[in-house]
């Protein structure tokens, strides 16, 4: 039950805000490390990470200096001008992920139009295809953000329904399916790219087929097209590796990052590769007032340095094994659990109940109220995606509050 002062802050939002989401009834207020506490002061395991975008930890020290040290020199001069932090953070930025250049943007959606634009010109400028005729593979079931051009190759009608027109340049193929991917490689001359994210979060956390990412990236090179990994939620460590790519020692062409390369404080996103690609985008051919800026690239430089430096996919690695080996003993427990699934820390489960059963968001309100904060996605899924500072003990304690919350549903369903 909530209280009047939740349903009021709830109210205030929903009256004055645009409604485009679903969120759980919680009145968040503060935030620190894996917890978050809402206006009672009541705490929270924050099993979602602000989509991936607080791996190092909500409030993380060491990112808030860095944050709050620069705010009070230079935070924004545009690129009309140099700035002092924005050369070295990109300097720290690439020799870490071994690419030339990076392409300084803001938020994710932004960073995927942006390699978008640099894939299709180097199609044309470099591979030479047919003028206005490029075409970029993507993946059903894809989540790349949503501004009008990325929804147009959605596979979700509730994403793209009354948008349009829609940009045109775009196939869908059936995700993990190097087979379709060679097919369509075979048949259209003018395939400059192809877009997948290396483990689809907003499809569920589906995580494909051993060597699906190689086997593609092998097809890519064949065909002379470029890979595009969108590592946006799957990037800085959260699925186990620096990038989820590195699993496979793939390095793509064009590497995609947000999220937590903002450590949560301030929206930075960015376009990784080589200056043989980057060097398609002439002075004047793309831009942003905010890009580059020198308060996101500090913020940047020290979340990849924290995440680096505190080893963050060691420890997505180990307490990812540890967290799916207690969820699949839970699975024996409860049959309501059908399939445990994920690399990392970035995980899911599959729930055996239909697509738009109730059960999903009761067993989320149970975790609410036993003190967890995790959300369905996909209708049957839940997923969990915690802080990668996340310990053994927090761990254990968190698969015990599952599993309350799975017994109490049960108990109240069948009374
Ligand atoms: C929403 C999903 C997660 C992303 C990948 C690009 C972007 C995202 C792989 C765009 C953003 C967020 C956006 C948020 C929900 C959330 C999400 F459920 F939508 F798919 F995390 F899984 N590529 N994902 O995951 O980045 O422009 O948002 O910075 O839009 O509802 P953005």
């Amino acid at each position: 039950m909530l209280s009047n002062k939740e349903n009021s802050y709830i109210k205030k939002e929903e009256t004055f805000c645009s409604n485009t989401y679903h969120p759980l009834p919680v009145v968040l207020k503060k935030g620190k490390g894996v917890f978050v506490w809402d206006i009672h002061g009541k705490k929270y395991f924050d099993f979602l990470s602000s989509y991936s975008a607080v791996n190092q930890g909500h409030c993380n020290k060491r990112i808030l200096n860095a944050f709050l040290k620069q705010s009070r020199k230079l935070t924004l001069t545009s690129r009309a001008f140099y700035n002092n932090e924005l050369g070295n953070s990109l300097e720290y930025i690439t020799s870490i992920f071994g690419y030339d250049k990076m392409l300084p943007m803001n938020s994710g959606a932004e960073a995927v139009e942006a390699a978008l634009k640099i894939c299709r010109k180097w199609g044309y400028e470099i591979k030479k295809v047919q003028r206005n005729k490029a075409k970029i593979i993507v993946c059903n079931g894809n989540f790349h953000g949503r501004t009008t051009t990325v929804i147009s190759f959605s596979s979700s009608k509730e994403s793209k329904e009354n948008f349009g027109p829609l940009t045109l340049g775009f196939e869908i193929i059936e995700y993990n399916n190097t087979n379709e991917l060679q097919r369509m490689f075979r048949k259209d001359k003018n395939i400059v790219g192809f877009l997948v994210e290396p483990i689809q979060g907003e499809g569920g956390v589906v995580v494909p087929d051993k060597n699906y990412l190689k086997k593609s990236k092998e097809l890519c090179e064949k065909y002379n097209v470029l890979f595009i990994a969108d590592e946006i939620q799957t990037g800085i460590c959260r699925t186990g590796r620096l990038l989820a790519c590195d699993h496979e020692n793939v390095r793509p062409d064009i590497v995609i990052l947000g999220k937590a390369l903002s450590g949560g404080f301030y929206p930075v996103s960015g376009v990784l590769a080589d200056a043989s690609i980057m060097g398609v985008l002439k002075v004047g051919q793309h831009g942003s007032t905010f890009g580059g800026n020198p308060l996101g690239a500090v913020v940047a430089k020290e979340s990849i340095k924290y995440a680096v430096e505190n080893d963050l996919s060691k420890n997505a690695r180990i307490m990812g094994d540890l967290f799916r080996n207690n969820l699949n003993k839970l699975k024996s427990k409860h049959k309501l659990i059908k399939k445990v699934r994920g690399k990392g820390l970035l995980n899911a489960i599959v729930l055996d109940c239909n697509e738009n059963s109730k059960i999903p968001w009761e067993l989320s309100l149970k975790m609410r109220d036993n003190g967890l904060l995790a959300k369905p996605t996909q209708g049957n899924k839940i997923r969990f995606a915690p802080p990668l500072i996340i310990n053994k003990r927090q761990i254990l304690k968190s698969i015990q509050l599952i599993d309350t919350s799975f017994s109490e549903l049960k108990n109240e369903n069948s009374n």
